[in-house]
Parts: structure tokens; C-alpha cells; sequence
């Protein structure tokens, strides 16, 4: 029996919020079709002139693709016309853009329209990666924002691989959803998804190696000792997917260039651990778990150790005695 993301979506927010009015799946709903809208786009890159910069640089100083401006705008447009959002926040902006000022708005979207998206020219895959949180009574602007990673109360990615397949959460379990061309909708095919408890990969550029702090290289070292592979793609969204179907770690470590590691805490790193916990595995920044973090800035880095219970358990020993100075 086909069942549709918005069919799943209406079903959780019975199960999950009764007392919402429907704004909770009418959100969700603006989410699958922004992303529609931009897997349609990258299915055509290199056709319609997509590919190469816009030529301009966002808040992060990277030179913006095209695609990351087309994807901003879908997402911004197809959230910002639903009643019940009050703040969008996005990796190309550098504040939040306020849809509600009223007491209306019930939710915040955080998100990263296109995730990884220097690959688009290559063909390698890319994704979106959004967290939804509730707006706290009366709060506006970045504090109204600024909410630890376990208050969500959803967050999903969509990979732009092979297929497209749209994954989330809402708290009670992992969902994915592929997209069936013909019909135009996500279908439900991974019900109940489950991270393997332990794998026998690691992903992680090892190109930055020389500057991991100790830890992280004795970590590896003794992967590699149990003859684990590695596997990186260079897009978060396609290394953690993988991860979450096949089990294994993730890592963006501290280095040189990035001390506090590159990868966004409020819409990377907050959004992927909430998929990986409701999945059975785990998400830490080190000596944190990540959604314990009490972000300081929307546009916070953090570095990030996700995936199977028993590898990112094994780190966090390593790491914790490693502070001690008793390794
Ligand atoms: P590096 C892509 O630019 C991205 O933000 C993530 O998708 C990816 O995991 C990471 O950066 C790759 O960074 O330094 O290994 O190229």
C-alpha cells in the first residue's frame, strides 16, 4: 500500500500533536515541496545553465552556487507562505527572516537549503537538512532561535542521489520516503529505520589528520587496526545517510583551519543528531552530547562524532581519557 510523506505526516501529528490545527503537517508539507522543487532543478544542472557560481558570496564567505540561491529561495517561499511559521533561519542568511510577528507563529525552521552543494558540478550528491523547533511564548529574533538540539520538535534531510529521499523525524522514530517520479510524491520506504549498532566504516578527511587533536588519530588508528574502510563523499548529507543505513562513525574533527570543527550546530549537526538518536545511535561534539550544546550564535560551528552506538561510545572513552592525560 503506497503511503505518502503527507499521509505519514498527518498520522504522526495525530499520534504526536492532536491539539495542533494542522500547522505542524502544513509545515512539514512546505518542506517536501520546496525540496521538490529543488531536486527538479539539480536533476536538470548542466541543461539550464545551473552549474558555476552566482557570483556572489553568502554569509559564510563561500561563493554562492546558483543552485544554493535557487534552493534558499524555494525554501524560504514554500515555508514562508504557512501560517504557522513564525522565524526561518538559513545557512545563506545571516539573521533570521521574520514571517510572523504576531503571537501566530508557532514554529522556527532552521535549515540548510543545499547542503554540500560545491559537489553539484561533479554530480556527487547533495542535500537539505531542516530542524523545526517551537517558538518559545513571546520570544523573538536570534534568542527566540538560540534552543539546545533537544527541544526540537522535528528535523529531516533530503539526499539528491540516486533517487531523492526525503528522511525525519518527530520524535517517535526515523522515516524515509522516496521519490516516485511518476506520481510526483515521497512513498514511504524505510519504516521505523534503525542505525546497525556497530559498522566497519569510518568517514572522516583525512587529509586534515596532521591537525586532529590526539584523540581523534588514536581513535582512527585503532579503526583502521580492526580493519575498518573509510569512506568519505565530502557531502554531510550523503556520508550520514550512509552511515544511518550501514552503520559506522562520522567525524568533522577540530583542525587547523576550523578549530571548533566546520560543520553548523543549529542546522547540521542538531538535525542529524536528533535522526541519529531516534535511530538508536549517537551524536557527540567531543565531550558533549550534541544536543545538550546551548548554542551561543545561529551560525555556531561544532565538531562532530555521529553514528553507531559502539564507535562513537569507543571515541568518547578514548576522547574523556585523553583529557585526563591518562591515555
Ligand atoms: P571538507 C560541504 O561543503 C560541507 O559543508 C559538508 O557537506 C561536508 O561534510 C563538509 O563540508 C566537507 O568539508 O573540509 O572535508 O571538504
Amino acid at each position: 500500500m503506497l503511503v505518502t510523506v503527507q499521509q505519514h505526516i498527518l498520522q504522526q501529528q495525530e499520534d504526536q500533536f492532536p491539539a495542533a490545527r494542522g500547522n505542524f503537517s502544513s509545515l512539514l508539507s512546505g518542506m517536501t515541496l520546496a525540496t521538490k522543487m529543488i531536486q527538479a532543478k539539480i536533476r536538470r544542472a548542466g541543461l539550464a545553465d545551473i552549474l558555476g557560481s552566482a557570483g556572489v558570496t553568502n554569509v559564510q564567505g563561500e561563493t554562492q552556487q546558483k543552485l544554493d540561491v535557487y534552493a534558499n529561495q524555494a525554501v524560504l517561499h514554500c515555508l514562508g507562505a504557512r501560517e504557522s511559521v513564525a522565524f526561518l533561519v538559513s545557512e545563506e542568511n545571516e539573521q533570521p527572516v521574520t514571517i510572523d510577528r504576531s503571537e501566530g507563529g508557532k514554529y522556527i525552521v532552521v535549515f540548510d537549503p543545499l547542503d554540500g552543494s560545491s559537489n553539484i558540478d561533479v554530480n556527487v550528491s547533495v542535500g537539505t537538512i531542516f530542524s523545526i523547533l517551537r517558538r518559545p511564548d513571546g520570544a523573538h529574533g536570534v534568542a527566540a532561535v538560540l534552543q539546545p538540539g533537544w527541544k526540537q520538535v522535528a528535523a529531516g534531510y533530503v539526499v539528491y542521489g540516486s533517487s531523492t529521499i526525503f528522511v525525519y523525524t518527530a520524535g517517535k522514530g526515523v522515516y524515509g520516503f522516496t521519490l516516485e517520479p511518476e506520481i510526483g510524491a515521497f512513498v514511504l520506504s524505510f519504516a521505523d529505520m534503525k542505525m546497525p549498532a556497530q559498522g566497519n566504516t569510518y568517514s572522516v578527511n583525512e587529509a586534515n589528520a596532521d591537525s586532529f587533536p590526539e584523540s581523534y588519530r588514536t581513535y582512527l588508528g585503532r579503526l583502521r587496526s580492526r580493519g575498518y574502510g573509510s569512506r568519505y563523499i565530502g557531502s554531510l548529507v550523503a556520508d550520514f545517510h550512509r552511515t544511518l543505513l550501514k552503520g559506522g562513525v562520522f567525524l568533522y574533527p577540530p583542525t587547523k583551519k576550523n578549530p571548533h570543527g566546520k560543520l553548523r550546530l543549529l542546522y547540521e549537526a542538531n538535525p542529524l543528531a536528533f535522526i541519529a538518536e531516534q535511530a538508536g545511535g549517537q551524536a557527540i561534539s567531543g565531550d558533549a552530547r550534541i544536543m545538550d550544546i546551548e548554542p551561543k550564535a545561529i551560525h555556531e560551528r561544532t565538531p562532530l562524532i555521529i553514528g553507531s552506538r559502539s564507535e562513537v561510545a569507543e571515541f568518547h572513552q578514548i576522547d574523556t581519557r585523553d583529557a585526563t592525560g591518562r591515555i
